[in-house]
C-alpha cells in the first residue's frame, strides 16, 4: 500500500490552530526580497478550491483568494519532520517492509501479514489510517494494489482522507480511462510526447507497440511505460540507502507499567528487528525504545554502544534495561511499546573492528 498524507503542511498548521480549520490556508516559502516574494509550499482544499496550487508565486495565490478571508503561513520545516518521523513510526510498525519516499509517503508490502487476502489488506488500512488519525490528528489516502506502479495512482485518485483498493483483477480496468500523467515518471514532457503519438490515456499507451515505444523514449523509459501501463511492475518495497534505523511498534494487549507484560511484546519486536538486520547484513550500534503512553503522549529512551554489534541477546537485554528504568519512571501507563536499532555498519566492517583487538 501507498500511504500519502493529505495537504501535508497545511493540515499540520490545522491541527495546530483549529480556528483557521474552516479559512483558506496556505503554507508558503517566502523569499524574504519582498514582502510577499517565495512560492505556496502547499495548501488546504478549501483553497485548491480557488485555484491555489503549490509551487504558484505567492502573489498569485493571494489574487486568487482577494475576497476571502484566508491565512498565509510560513513553513515551519522542522516541526513538519518531527511529525513525520513519528508517523513513519506508525507506518513502518504495520509493514512486513517500508519504503519512505518523501516527508509525507511512504510504501508498505503487507504481502507477508495479509497473505496476499485483499480484504485483510483494506482492513489493514482502515486501521492504518485510524491510528494516524487518533495519534496525530492528521488524515492520510491509502492505495492498495498489488504492486507499487497501482498502489501510488490508486492512493490519488480519492483524496483527502480516501481509501482505494485495487485487486488484480481490476488493474487493467482501472488503469485504462486514466490520463497517462497519472503514472509516476510522465510529466508534461512525456504526457505531450505521448500526446503525438496519438496515446492520452493509460489504455492507450497498454495497447501501443513496445518497440516503437523503445525506439521514441529508449530502452528503460519505453519498457517502464508499457509495463507500468499494463500494470506490471515488480520493483520490492526497500528500505532507502543505508538505512539509518531498523524500528518495530506495537500495542500492548493492556495499557500497562509492568516490565513482565512489555517485555513479553519488547521480545518479539527485537526479534523481528533483529531479523531484518540479519537479512541486511548489518550491525548497530545504537538501541532505543519508543513508548506511546496511554495520554498518547510519546516517550523515547536510548543507549550507544562503544562498537557495533548483532547479537540479539544484546538488543533484548538492553531493551529490558531501558524500559525498566523508564517504567520506573513514568506515571502514566504504556499503551503502545517499539524498538528501535541505529548507528547501523555492514557486518564486515564490525568484524574487521572487532579483530583489530585480538
Ligand atoms: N511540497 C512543497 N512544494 C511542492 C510540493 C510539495 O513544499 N511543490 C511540500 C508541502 C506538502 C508536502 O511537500 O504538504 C507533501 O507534498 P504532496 O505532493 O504530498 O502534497 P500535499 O500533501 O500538500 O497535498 P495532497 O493532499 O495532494 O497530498
Ligand atoms: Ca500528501
Ligand atoms: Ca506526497
Amino acid at each position: 500500500m501507498l500511504v500519502d498524507l493529505d495537504y501535508f503542511y497545511a493540515q499540520i498548521e490545522e491541527r495546530r490552530n483549529p480556528s483557521i480549520r474552516d479559512k483558506p490556508v496556505v503554507v508558503c516559502v517566502y523569499s524574504g526580497r519582498t514582502e510577499d516574494s517565495g512560492v505556496v509550499s502547499t495548501a488546504n482544499y478549501i483553497a485548491r478550491r480557488y485555484g491555489v496550487r503549490s509551487g504558484m508565486p505567492i502573489v498569485l495565490a493571494k489574487k486568487r483568494l482577494k475576497d476571502v478571508e484566508s491565512v498565509f503561513l510560513p513553513v515551519d520545516h522542522d516541526y513538519y519532520r518531527e511529525i513525520s518521523d513519528r508517523i513513519m513510526m506508525i507506518l513502518r510498525g504495520n509493514a512486513d517492509s517500508f519504503e519512505q519516499v518523501g516527508i509525507d509517503e511512504a510504501y508498505l508490502d503487507v504481502s507477508q501479514r495479509t497473505g496476499g487476502d485483499f480484504e485483510k489488506a483494506a482492513a489493514l488500512a482502515q486501521l492504518v489510517k485510524s491510528e494516524v488519525r487518533v495519534q496525530e490528528g492528521l488524515t492520510c489516502s491509502i492505495g492498495v494494489g498489488p504492486n507499487k506502479v497501482v498502489a501510488k495512482i490508486a492512493a490519488d485518485i480519492r483524496k483527502p482522507d480516501g481509501l482505494t483498493i485495487v485487486r488484480p483483477e481490476e488493474v487493467k480496468g482501472f488503469l485504462s480511462k486514466l490520463p497517462v500523467n497519472r503514472l509516476i515518471g510522465v510529466g508534461k514532457k512525456t504526457a505531450e510526447r505521448l500526446e503525438g503519438l496519438g496515446v492520452r490515456t493509460i489504455g492507450d499507451l497498454a495497447g501501443y507497440d513496445l518497440q516503437r515505444l523503445i525506439e521514441c523514449f529508449g530502452n528503460s523509459l519505453g519498457a517502464y511505460l508499457h509495463n507500468a501501463s499494463n500494470g506490471i511492475d515488480d520493483e520490492p518495497v526497500q528500505e532507502r540507502g543505508e538505512a539509518e534505523s531498523i524500528s518495530r511498534i506495537a500495542t500492548l494487549k493492556e495499557d500497562t507499567l509492568d516490565l513482565g507484560v512489555t517485555t513479553q511484546t519488547t521480545d518479539r519486536l527485537c526479534q523481528e528487528v533483529h531479523e531484518r538486520l540479519v537479512q541486511r547484513g548489518l550491525s548497530f550500534k545504537s538501541v532505543g525504545i519508543v513508548a506511546v503512553m496511554k495520554d498518547l503522549s510519546i516517550r523515547t529512551r536510548s543507549k550507544t554502544f562503544e562498537g557495533p554489534t548483532d547479537d540479539l541477546e544484546v538488543l533484548r537485554g538492553t531493551v529490558k534495561e531501558l524500559f525498566e528504568k523508564f517504567l520506573a519512571e513514568s506515571k502514566v501507563e504504556a499503551r503502545r511499546v517499539g524498538v528501535r536499532i541505529s548507528g547501523l555498519v555492514k557486518e564486515k566492517e564490525a568484524q574487521k573492528r572487532l579483530t583489530r583487538f585480538f
